[in-house]
């Protein structure tokens, strides 16, 4: 039943019309619908609604603020390797206000801000980037002469559903580092209450287009813990999914950079890796849409504990993480297999059932968007990071 209501969504007229727009084949489109339920741990059916809602729904109104922070939340969302995930979360959007991707300036822009929630209201996303500073009433970040403070409750007042994007919205990130000289602060803090935050610095576009989605299709947002973070995306510990951890369990660790361990891949614990105290699905969903391997620790470098407010920019880069769970997890992840390799929707809804770990292969499957129809195009995962020393 449930197959085949996904294979008539194949000759929806929205879903043709899409993939006309976006280069991205129905089939494609499918997947990743499929892949994105199984991610969320959405039940069965899911997939075929969030398609048909994308396809046939007006596209979400979406108001973006922009107060203290770098714009990378925007920047990872846009600089994908292919544009197609960029294009997909446009297109699954109406972005009618964002500061830094807009031609208009000043007055201008300011009416479009003020005009789209006009015409939107009470129906509005409002996605909100970067610290709020509240010291001295606020005055250390002003945008046409009110003060973040002021926009972003005028903005908030009208809205459906607010969402902080990034670790300086969903808790103050970078700008709030001690000692915090314009009181920066999250935007859940100023409006007085718990939003969905999606931290990261930046933060992982496909956990963005994952929560808009969801929203489009059921009117409300995923499930969050008790800090706003959805749960499908901040639900695990890094280390208990980290390609490294079998050798943590092992005790092989890179002691220095560049010496043996870090050459062969070793656990990076010792150099200060936050991954133990740090929960997020960065191991699985990868970053930049540039490969495998493709995070902090598969790269080499420890995890900073980005998405973690008291972590990131708060402790020390070398010091040593709390370890919240020190016995090996179920899912214990083998170190002589290629991540991502191989996976297929089936694979994944199992994989998701069993040990909530598809997003690796939703990765994939977006990576891949507007390729699939051209295997020579398609990406192939990088070697492991032991196999290139050696070679
Ligand atoms: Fe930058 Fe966003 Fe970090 Fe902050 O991301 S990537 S400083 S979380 O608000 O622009
Ligand atoms: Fe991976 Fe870091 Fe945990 Fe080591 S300490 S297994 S590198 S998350
Ligand atoms: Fe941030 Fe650590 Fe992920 S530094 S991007 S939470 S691996």
């Amino acid at each position: 039943m449930k197959k085949q209501k996904i294979e008539m969504l194949e000759n929806h007229d929205g879903l043709l019309a899409m993939e006309k727009r976006l280069g991205v084949s129905r089939r494609e489109f499918l997947q990743l619908c499929s892949a994105m339920a199984a991610t969320m741990g959405l039940p069965s059916g899911a997939e075929a609604a969030m398609a048909e809602a994308v396809a046939t729904k007006k596209r979400p109104s979406v108001i973006w603020l922009h107060f203290q922070e770098c714009t990378g939340c925007t920047e990872s969302m846009l600089r994908a390797e292919h544009p197609t995930l960029e294009k997909l979360i446009l297109d699954v959007i109406s972005l009618d206000y964002h500061e830094t991707l807009f031609a208009a300036a000043g007055h201008q822009a300011e009416a479009a801000r003020r005009d789209a929630m006009k015409a939107n209201k009470g129906k509005y996303l409002l996605v909100v980037e970067g610290a709020i500073p509240t010291k001295d009433k606020g005055i250390y970040c002003k945008i046409g002469g009110q003060t973040a403070m002021d926009m972003l409750k005028e903005c908030a007042s009208d809205a459906a559903a607010v969402i902080a994007i990034g670790s300086c919205a969903s808790w103050g990130g970078m700008p709030s580092t001690n000692p915090n000289p314009t009181g920066a602060s999250s935007a859940g803090e100023v409006l007085g209450k718990v939003i969905p935050n999606i931290p990261g610095c930046p933060p992982n576009p496909y956990n963005f287009l994952s929560t808009v989605v969801h929203f489009l299709t059921f009117g409300k947002l995923p499930e969050v813990d008790q800090l706003g973070r959805p749960k499908f995306a901040y639900g695990r510990l890094i280390h208990d999914n980290c390609e490294r951890r079998a050798h943590f369990d092992a005790g092989r660790f890179a002691m220095e950079f560049g010496d043996e361990g870090h050459r062969k891949g070793y656990c990076l614990y010792k150099l200060g890796c936050k991954g133990p105290e740090t929960y997020a699905n960065c191991p699985s969903i990868l970053f930049g849409d540039v490969g495998n391997a493709s995070w902090p620790v598969g790269t080499g470098h420890p995890c900073i504990g980005c998405t973690e407010k008291g972590i990131g920019f708060a402790k020390p880069i070398h010091a040593l993480a709390d370890l919240k769970n020190v016995a090996p997890p179920l899912s214990f992840p083998r170190i002589v297999e290629e991540q991502g390799k191989g996976a297929s929707i089936g694979a994944l809804a199992l994989t998701a059932a069993i040990v909530g770990a598809a997003a690796g292969g939703a990765a994939m499957l977006a990576k891949n968007l507007g390729k699939g129809h051209c295997p020579e195009n398609s990406e192939t995962p990088a070697k492991p990071q032991e196999e290139r020393a050696e070679s």
